[in-house]
């Protein structure tokens, strides 16, 4: 069966504790629960990461290699500074989702740039916890064609 990993950004496991008006009141794992339900719809296993620290998510990026066929990730503020993370993307080749839960185009200028986007299958950004779900659904279409 078809493996799909999420991978959960810094700061990403406060979800729906802080900042509800910017990132929702749904937590990490009621996205998580969410996410499981339409795997299970679409016929796919999937597994969920959530770290704060870059090095770790470039080591999950990297066991992945063999074992996932493809990741939806939601980089958080290393979408931004993460030259490692695009690398680890790019080198082990695993056909990737950026999915971020606010536009990051509508928001600080620092934000418009990702480094991951261009390493990308595609990039969905600014439709709450739908990002995910549409993130996974389109991961999954593209690894079936
Ligand atoms: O909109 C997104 O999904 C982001 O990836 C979220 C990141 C931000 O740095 C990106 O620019 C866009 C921040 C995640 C922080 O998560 C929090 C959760 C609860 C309370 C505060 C922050």
């Amino acid at each position: 069966m078809m493996k799909i990993l999420v991978i959960h950004g810094p700061n990403l496991n406060l979800l729906g504790k802080r900042e509800p008006e910017i990132y929702g009141s749904t937590t990490i794992d009621e996205i998580n629960t969410l996410l499981k339900m339409e795997a299970q719809k679409l016929g796919t296993e999937i597994e969920f990461s959530q770290s704060n620290s870059e090095g770790e998510i470039v080591d999950r990026i990297q066991r992945a290699m063999g074992n996932i066929d493809g990741i939806v990730i939601n980089p958080a503020a290393y979408t931004h500074t993460s030259v490692a993370i695009r690398d680890a993307i790019a080198s082990t080749g695993i056909p990737t989702i950026e999915v971020h839960i606010s536009n990051i185009y509508r928001r600080e200028d620092f934000r418009k740039l990702s480094y991951v986007s261009g390493v990308a299958v595609g990039v969905i950004s600014g439709l709450g916890v739908n990002s995910y779900l549409l993130g996974l659904i389109g991961l999954v279409t593209h690894l079936k064609k």
